[in-house]
């Protein structure tokens, strides 16, 4: 069904011919515009800013670029196309027919799910409202504003489904999603990751890399799972994420770029007092955001997720391609952990060891990013690599919470590791530099003295295209 924009809610879904539903989220948009204005990108609600739209939900052609003012876009719920007999791939109900309605008995389970993937998309861009104040250029200050316009648009298609599906508990907690708040005290998002401030555009690139890559592995179970309305939200939401990806992965290759520039142009690895960003500072934003963003996977060793996969609400990465008997009650899979002698492997049910084998799947994703950062810097002839710190490193979840292992892998003392912390980590003075920084570049074509400039615009469109209009003054 192709996307209706005659409806004050734009949708794929035959809304109009539900009016409970759609009197339920007409009152709910509302609310969430109230929570944009307010959340939202501080600052820039009236700018125009040169927007892509989701127009359909084809492979090709999707979307549509145009100049529009923020709370203006056509927020809207967006499902891929159904795909005729598709049976559940996995788990105890593995060849039966997908569920169109939520199976009685997983209702709890289904909602905590949904609920937790929708909580993150609101949660980044609160944590990423007062970045656009010192955006390096206009180029990049509308692939931020983009970036939060379709997190926001995944928060609808999380609400499409709790209100839809959910009954009145999906309704409270479509509320409740507009309530909680990122690193609030009282009432703080659900995962970790998503209350951390991100204060700089080295950290907003960091996350957009290393955060929103957990969210394609999460969305990419979830599009596997046997409720369908899920599944087919998930695949579209797939084709959104990619772009916040690309901005995270070529955000930082711009920046590596810029400092091997310096690097060479002044014979130096500190690049600091020349407006560049030290590789092995670099380094340590990137230690932060991998292990922050190591921790959404949950733990090792998990019920939840066997229960996920045994009932097939949640697939692996995955999971059509792999060539076993898609149930796993037999099996047996390797997972790190620490242990009187050190880290030692051990052979665990692979049931529930599902949360480490998505997590391998994500470290063996940001490990070929890694191998193409470091292919530039080798290029252009700077001895410094970048290393992923060991899986260990800094958890906050699982195994390794309150195990002190260093970015190589080895377990140290509580002293030793606070004693070296700061060589690992962004010590205050290293966020005091970075912040000294973030001075805004909005003249067209222009970009800060931290980062290159991309190789090309958006869209086809010249880098010096003014991406942004009627920015606010002062
Ligand atoms: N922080 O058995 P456990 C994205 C909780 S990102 C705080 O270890 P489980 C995006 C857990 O909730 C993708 N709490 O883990 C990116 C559980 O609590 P309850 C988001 C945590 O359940 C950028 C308890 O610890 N999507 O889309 O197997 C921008 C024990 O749980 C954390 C999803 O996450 C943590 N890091 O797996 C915008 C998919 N980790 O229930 C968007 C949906 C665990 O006992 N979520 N806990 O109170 C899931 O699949 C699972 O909930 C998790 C955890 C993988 C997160």
């Amino acid at each position: 069904m192709s996307i209706d924009y005659d409806q004050q809610i734009p949708n794929n879904v035959g809304l109009s011919a539900d009016r409970r539903l759609q009197r339920a989220l007409e009152n709910w948009q509302p609310k969430f515009l109230e929570w944009w204005n307010q959340m939202g990108p501080s600052g820039f609600q009236t700018a125009d800013v040169y927007l892509r739209t989701a127009t359909s939900v084809d492979a090709k052609g999707w979307a549509t670029f145009d100049y529009l003012k923020m709370p203006d876009y056509r927020w809207g719920i967006f499902l891929a196309e159904p795909v005729a007999e598709r049976e559940i791939g996995f788990g105890e109900h593995r060849g039966e027919p997908v569920w169109q309605e939520v199976p009685g008995e997983h209702r709890g389970v289904l909602r905590r799910l949904i609920v937790t993937q929708g909580d993150t998309e609101p949660a980044s861009v609160e944590q990423q409202r007062h970045l656009g104040r010192t955006c390096p250029s206009l180029y990049d200050l509308r692939n931020l504003f983009q970036v939060n316009v379709e997190e926001g648009r995944h928060l609808w298609a999380m609400v499409y489904l709790l209100q839809a599906y959910f009954g009145r508990d999906g309704r409270e907690e479509a509320e409740a999603l507009l309530e909680r708040r990122s690193g609030s005290a009282d009432n703080p998002r659900i995962l970790g990751a998503f209350n951390e401030p991100t204060p700089d555009w080295l950290s907003f690139f960091m996350f957009t890399h290393f955060t929103d890559r957990d969210g394609k592995f999460q969305l990419a179970s979830l599009a596997e799972s046997g409720f369908d309305p899920l599944s087919r939200t998930c695949r579209f939401m797939l084709t959104e994420e990619a772009h916040h990806l690309f901005v995270g992965e070529t955000g930082i290759g711009r920046i590596i770029a810029r400092s091997c520039e310096l690097m060479r142009e002044h014979r130096t690895e500190r690049i600091g007092d020349y407006g560049g960003i030290d590789l092995a500072v670099l380094q340590k934003y990137l230690n932060f955001h991998f292990s922050v963003s190591l921790d959404l996977f949950g733990s090792e060793l998990s019920t939840n997720a066997a229960n996920y996969f045994s009932t097939g609400l949640k697939g692996r990465f995955k999971e059509s391609d792999r060539n076993d008997d898609h149930r796993l009650t037999e099996s047996t899979y390797r997972v790190l952990r620490p242990h009187a002698e050190g880290i030692v492997e051990s052979e665990e049910p692979a049931l529930t060891a599902l949360n480490e084998s998505l997590r391998d799947a994500y470290i063996a994703d940001c490990t070929r990013a890694l191998a193409r950062w470091n292919k530039n810097i080798e290029d252009s002839g700077m001895d410094f690599r970048l290393t992923l710190p060991h899986r260990g490193f800094r958890r906050a979840i699982g195994e390794f919470q309150g195990v002190y292992v260093t970015p190589e892998g080895l377990p140290v003392s509580e002293t030793e590791w606070r004693a070296r912390e700061g060589q690992w980590l962004p010590t205050p003075a290293d966020r005091k530099f970075i912040g000294s920084l973030m001075s805004p570049v909005v003249e067209p074509g222009k970009f800060a003295s931290w980062i290159a400039p991309p190789p090309r615009g958006i869209n086809h469109q010249p880098i010096e295209m003014d991406y942004v209009r009627h920015l606010p003054t002062g």
